[in-house]
């Protein structure tokens, strides 16, 4: 394509973009910032590390408060490792961020990462990623490690809207990591972002806002992020500190350590853990350029389910590839009409597409609760400590806020159904 025909799309994709807010799905992009990749496939994200992901279990002492301080620390190492994944990896195998291919109702995602330790004590990690809603889009996901009876599970959902300079997207939804065997949970919210040079042809993501891990033990992290010019001039900065408990973070001096630098690059750490094993030599906390991601192996497509991404996005992602703009359209349009069949046929028998492997649970409902075998879901707890709402607001809303007030807001979230998985016959990781 001449640069010139790409501009102006570009700048019509802007146009359309500015005059919009709300859902991201239904914004027609030109075919160069389109991506082959579906959402679906970005909850593998959170495990590109799977040794820091289950490090926490591998962290034992005397002093019960110390290894509790040291296994935040680990939780915040991970979960720094996951942010180059999650926000850098279109810019580094595509040359620039993409929009992805919006999952269709019931579309799946499913991998796993091999054990790459050498004594073997990682064991196989799983990754199950669904589409649970259309409108407005909502992927839910689980990362499952049998051996280490470790669960993390989530769900996100985003809104954007553009402002001069750049599109901000907010994220709905959060993480919990539950260590089964240490009796540890840790509530996850999510970074804020906004997606920068647009203008200049060339988009990216930078983090911005505050997020948070609330621990069961009590201690919390939070993370500011913050991008050129900030606090360091360096784009992705972060600084993250570790609070014994939610009382204690009212004045940034009461942290216990601090960890600052870039998640896209590297970090260090000030204060915290006394063992030095713990902490990790020189200071250094984290490299995101030293250590590689590990990648999901996920199964040829040619014995995947009719309803996992890779197979159901087949042709669409060939003319992605080819840059055949007509080709991705008919493509689209193809699989986006069976979608249409599908629900004016549940409508017309009065049912409704069953979610495979989730369930929405009301935390306002107790019953709801009960029947989902969770009376005590950790969020409520662990928003109740770190004071945060348990709405469905935007993600690390604090209670109290205008958005946590609003009575039209419910409660109702996503959850992974361990059972629902555990009888599945259909799908083969
Ligand atoms: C999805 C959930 C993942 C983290 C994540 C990373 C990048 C985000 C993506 C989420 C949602 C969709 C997103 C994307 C960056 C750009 C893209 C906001 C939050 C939008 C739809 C693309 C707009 C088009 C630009 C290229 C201009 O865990």
């Amino acid at each position: 394509m001449s640069s010139v025909a790409s501009a102006s799309t570009w700048t019509t994709f802007i146009k359309s973009i500015a005059s919009y807010n709300g859902d991201l799905s239904s914004l027609t992009a030109p075919p160069f910032i389109v991506s082959p990749v579906s959402q679906v496939e970005y909850s593998q994200y959170w495990a590109e590390h799977t040794d820091l992901l289950l490090a926490p279990n591998f962290i034992t002492g005397e002093d019960e408060d110390e290894v509790a301080l040291e296994r935040m620390v680990a939780v915040v190492k991970w979960f720094i490792s996951t942010l180059r994944s999650q926000y850098c990896t279109r810019n580094e195998t595509m040359g620039g961020e993409k929009k992805p291919l919006n999952p269709f109702l019931g579309e799946i995602f499913v991998g796993k990462w091999v054990d790459e330790s050498e004594d073997k004590r990682l064991g196989e990690t799983v990754l199950v990623s669904e589409q649970v809603s259309h409108h407005p889009p909502v992927t839910g996901y689980a990362v499952i490690n049998d051996q280490n009876k470790t669960l993390l599970q989530g769900y996100n959902k985003v809104t954007a809207y553009m402002s001069s300079t750049a599109l901000n997207v907010k994220q709905f939804g959060h993480a919990i990591l539950d260590f089964q065997k240490l009796e540890e949970q840790y509530l996850i919210t999510l970074p804020q972002l906004h997606i920068e040079g647009i203008f200049a042809f060339s988009p990216f993501v930078e983090l911005d806002g505050k997020s948070y891990i609330q621990s069961s033990t009590g201690y919390l992290a939070v993370i500011e992020y913050s991008g050129r010019g900030y606090f360091s001039g360096k784009k992705n900065s972060f600084k993250a500190r570790i609070f014994r408990d939610k009382a204690s973070s009212g004045d940034k001096e009461n942290a216990i350590c601090t960890i600052s630098g870039q998640w896209s690059g590297v970090s260090g750490i000030s204060g915290g853990p006394k063992r030095p094993s713990v902490k990790g030599g020189d200071d250094i906390f984290f490299d995101a350029h030293s250590t590689e991601p590990q990648h999901l192996v996920v199964k040829p497509i040619q014995e995947q389910h009719h309803l996992e991404s890779r197979r159901a996005w087949q042709s669409v992602a060939a003319a992605v590839k080819e840059g055949n703009y007509d080709l991705i359209v008919q493509e689209k349009s193809k699989l986006e009409n069976e979608q249409r069949a599908l629900r004016r046929a549940e409508a017309d028998s009065g049912t409704e597409w069953d979610v495979r492997w989730f369930d929405i649970v009301d935390l306002e409902d107790t019953a709801d609760l009960v029947a989902s075998g969770k009376p005590q879901d950790p969020l409520v707890s662990l928003a109740q400590v770190a004071s945060l709402s348990t709405k469905n607001v935007t993600s690390g809303t604090a209670k109290g806020d205008k958005d946590d007030l609003k009575t039209e807001v419910g409660s109702k979230h996503w959850r992974f159904n361990t059972e629902k998985f555990a009888a599945e016959t259909e799908v083969k990781v």
